[in-house]
């Protein structure tokens, strides 16, 4: 195993993180259905002799906590990078030149960010050493360092950070008609993930042929009236397509939402060269199957770029302060102000103006509801909202 690397405190300049290790440098747990014998982690080169321009210090071998200073300088012969997806402990990088890269990620980071799930995702820019190329063979490189990210798109448990994408101007919020059936407080957990993130959203309804009642388009309009750009597609009559494509020129976007939405369906519409791969929705439980597995970026003919991303399961915004989450439902932020109380969380409170609004129905009062759903969530007073899929039902 990696041999544990000491020092004193760091040099001028240096930022100081205090964080944990996860214990994986003694004895590995072993995995359930995996033979004793296999080493299943992948050692990689995180002793690339001791950097410089890092120290890590600890109390003891059995601490759990070190101090891992990074310093400002930037890491001898390290080049950028652009991530443009990340298959397990592989990130595919990308030079501005096009030049594609292989790249492991240093263990240090994967350690001390292990509280986050994905220490690198798609569109982070990163600092990585090149290693020597062989023949054809595509260049490798060890990721050392991810550069701030200007947004990010992520959802959150108590214990887990989940970064979904890093970088990116908007996200599209996708949801269906129906097959899955629409669930517009999963819709609300993305705007405020966006909102919080940094990103602008934009809400499409997709599989717009199966509106035969014309109750999703009310949906929709609920968030155009307070201020989201919407579009209602469907893939199969191809409506909507056009304008989505428009929406998407010359940014970066992110697709995110169920599984079996049809965000890869609607992607191969607006750029149809890429052929990704589509899955059924089972018609029993009316769930998708989780057919994309990682999150990818994809270059877009007229400029910008998209990352197809797979549905997710629960969506916990565990990283939201419970007292900043009145501040991402946009349609609160200029009411908040005339409530009696300066600390009204807007659930039982009288003289609440959030209260007042959706009594008068201008407030909307599913998304009342999703609020109240989430604070009550993050203060542990109801389960978790689960928006479980096919494949997750079947495990
Ligand atoms: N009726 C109808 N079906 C659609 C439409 N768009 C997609 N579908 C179907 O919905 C199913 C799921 O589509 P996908 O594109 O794989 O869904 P996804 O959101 O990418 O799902 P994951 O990758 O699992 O997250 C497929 O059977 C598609 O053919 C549409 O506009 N109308
Ligand atoms: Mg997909
Ligand atoms: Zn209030």
């Amino acid at each position: 195993m990696g041999k544990k690397k000491r020092g004193k405190s760091g040099g001028a300049g240096g930022r100081k993180v205090r964080v944990h290790f996860r214990r994986n440098r003694q004895a590995p747990p072993r995995q359930k259905g995996i033979p004793l014998h296999v080493t299943h982690e992948v050692d990689d080169h995180d002793d690339l002799a001791t950097p410089d321009w890092e120290t890590v210090s600890a109390k003891g071998d059995l601490s759990r906590k070190r101090t891992v200073i990074e310093s400002d300088n930037i890491p001898a012969g390290a080049i950028e990078g652009f991530v443009l997806a990340v298959r397990g402990l592989i990130a595919d990088v990308e030079l501005a030149d096009g030049t594609p890269y292989a790249c492991t990620i240093r263990r240090v980071l994967r350690t001390r960010r292990i509280e986050e799930r994905h220490p690198v995702v798609v569109g982070d820019r990163v600092l990585f050493i090149p290693s020597r190329v062989t023949g054809d063979a595509v260049a490798e490189g060890v990721i050392v360092r991810v550069l701030a990210r200007r947004s990010q798109l992520r959802r959150a448990t108590e214990r887990r950070t989940h970064l979904i994408a890093a970088n990116v101007d908007q996200v599209i919020v996708v949801a269906s008609v129906d097959l899955p059936p629409l669930k517009p407080s999963l819709i609300d957990r993305y705007l405020v993930s966006a909102s919080a993130g940094g990103m602008d959203a934009v809400v499409c309804l997709n599989k717009a042929d199966l509106d035969v009642d014309g109750r999703a388009a009310a949906v929709l309009e609920r968030y155009a009236r307070i201020g989201y750009p919407t579009l209602m597609t469907s893939v199969a009559t191809s409506t909507g397509v056009d304008a989505l494509r428009e929406r998407l020129r010359g940014k970066s976007s992110v697709f995110a939402g169920q599984s079996g939405v049809g965000k890869s369906s609607l992607l191969n519409a607006v750029q149809p060269g890429w052929d990704l791969r589509i899955g059924e929705v089972c018609m029993v439980t009316e769930k998708g199957r989780h057919t994309t597995t990682t999150a990818r970026l994809l270059k877009l003919d007229g400029g910008g770029y998209v990352v197809d991303t797979p549905g997710i399961r629960a969506f916990e915004l565990a990283m939201i302060p419970v007292s900043e989450l009145e501040a991402h439902f946009v349609e609160f932020a200029d009411r908040v102000a005339d409530c009696k109380f300066a600390n009204c969380t807007h659930i039982h409170e009288e003289d609440c103006a959030i209260r007042t609004a959706v009594a008068r129905g201008e407030i909307h009062p599913e998304r009342h509801a999703t609020y109240v759903r989430l604070f009550k969530e993050r203060c542990g007073l109801v389960p978790k909202e689960d928006y479980g899929d096919e494949a997750d039902s079947r495990r």
